[in-house]
């Protein structure tokens, strides 16, 4: 018997270990984007997977600059997981200020050496990359120059950032390097020619093939311009940078002239908002935009990440909470932001919320209890039921049932409750609620 009994446990460590390894296996066969496509290239307009030839068409979001606490917190596996499962993102920025907010290059008011600073940085950047790599996500490291206008002011200090990053990770076939965020000031063409001439061949002598992304004038707005005299490298990528409440169809047409001289362009950064980041939101520009970019298959970059209380924030303002975020915790802007990125990648959003408990009757039925009946809510698990003898619900007791109606006991004679009821759904593991009924008030008389 007993060796039987041993025998037996073999054979269910057999039977758990083969459903483990099936159930292992169905989750990876919805394979990533970088399962799927592997390294890109660039192929004329078009970015291209190297592994399947097939275009490829990335839909990111952009950190805010990692460099402080309204951008950092959400450098990880469970918020870019949540972006990839939940939001239809396949792909991450992360930008790195060169000069405001603790910059790599201008520390600023940091309290540290700018050589900590660095490495605090860089660190940052490795978990980044690392928690992308894992989910099968692509991911830009973005050399974020912006108050220093031009990308000459810090050209030794990017040489050797990019030499000491395209060596880490030349091994990465999800890395992308966009060597300079938005040149400004008046800063030329040529210039920004003449710095990217000097950083990419020393990428490309570490990593021969990674896509770079080099940005253009005016913040990066002048693709057209670039596209007159494009670089002579291959996988090569021009930046172009909208804020939809502020640029509108001259921008479009300059992206249209650029594809027509056959430039490759990526939107690393768009805002449905104003140039500012903050303003008014114009969502109609903004689908014009989605709309001209999914055409021409443009990968585009949401800015940003983060819980700053301005109009680009996809968080809501002030959210605390880093990862897992549902529709409620998101901005105006990231709502109809990542709901288009849903809808644009075919993703079908199922809501498990239930539905509002549109009525409740309450009665009082002898020894001091109260009748709860709820009007059914299609879908519901169950309800929840709020009383309490305050209307504003202070010290309330709740109580789960399955059914459509419930007894509360051990009430108060004399009193007066104030009851409310939502539905629930238990999914996956995960209780979703609904909207509460309106209050109703019953007297305990008997
Ligand atoms: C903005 C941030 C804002 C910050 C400001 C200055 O949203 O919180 O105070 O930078 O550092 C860009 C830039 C990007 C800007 C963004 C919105 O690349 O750094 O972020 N924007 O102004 N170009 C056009 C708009």
């Amino acid at each position: 018997m007993k060796q039987w009994s041993i025998f037996g446990k073999k054979i269910l460590f057999v039977i758990c270990f083969c459903i483990a390894v099936a159930f292992s296996s169905t989750e990876t066969q919805a394979s990533t984007a970088v399962e799927t496509n592997g390294a890109l290239k660039v192929e004329g307009t078009k970015l291209v997977s190297q592994k399947t030839g097939q275009e490829v068409q990335l839909r990111g979001v952009s950190t805010h600059g990692i460099n402080w606490d309204v951008g950092y917190p959400y450098i990880s596996k469970a918020a870019f997981q949540t972006l990839r499962d939940d939001y239809s993102v396949n792909a991450i920025r992360l930008a790195m200020y060169t000069t405001e907010y603790y910059g790599y290059c201008d520390k600023g008011s940091a309290g540290e050496s700018q050589a900590t600073v660095q490495a605090t940085l860089k660190q940052r950047i490795d978990t980044g990359v690392q928690a992308a790599t894992d989910l099968g996500m692509y991911v830009i490291i973005d050399w974020h120059i912006l108050n220093d206008k031009t990308p000459k002011k810090y050209q030794s200090e990017a040489k050797k950032f990019f030499k000491e990053m395209s060596k880490k990770y030349a091994g990465y076939d999800n890395v992308i390097y966009e060597i300079c965020n938005e040149p400004n000031g008046g800063t030329s063409w040529s210039d920004i020619k003449s710095y990217a001439n000097t950083i990419i061949p020393i990428i490309r002598a570490n990593d021969s093939d990674a896509v770079i992304i080099v940005g253009t004038p005016t913040w990066s707005q002048d693709v057209d311009v670039a596209s007159q005299s494009p670089l002579k490298y291959d996988n090569i990528m021009y930046t172009l940078h909208f804020y939809s409440a502020t640029h509108q169809d001259s921008y479009r047409q300059k992206l249209k002239t650029a594809l027509n001289n056959g430039l490759p362009v990526m939107v690393t950064e768009f805002g449905v908002s104003e140039a500012s980041g903050a303003g008014s939101m114009n969502t109609s520009e903004a689908k014009k935009w989605l709309d001209l970019l999914d055409e021409n298959k443009i990968s585009y970059f949401a800015w940003s990440l983060s819980n700053k209380a301005e109009t680009a924030s996809l968080l809501k303002a002030g959210t605390s909470k880093t990862s897992g975020w549902s529709k409620s915790d998101l901005s105006a802007t990231g709502k109809w932001v990542l709901g288009q990125y849903n809808t644009r990648s075919g993703k079908k959003t199922t809501s498990y919320k239930p539905a509002k408990v549109s009525s409740i009757t309450l009665k009082n039925v002898k020894s001091k209890k109260v009748k709860v009946t709820v009007k059914k809510v299609s879908n519901a698990t169950g309800y929840q039921i709020k009383y309490s003898t305050s209307k504003k619900f202070k010290k309330a007791k709740t109580v789960k049932t399955t059914k459509t109606s419930y007894t509360i006991k051990k009430l108060k004679k004399g009193k007066t409750y104030y009851v409310k009821v939502r539905a629930y759904r238990k999914m996956n593991g995960k209780t979703y609620y609904g909207s509460y009924s309106s209050v109703k008030k019953v007297k305990i008389k008997k």
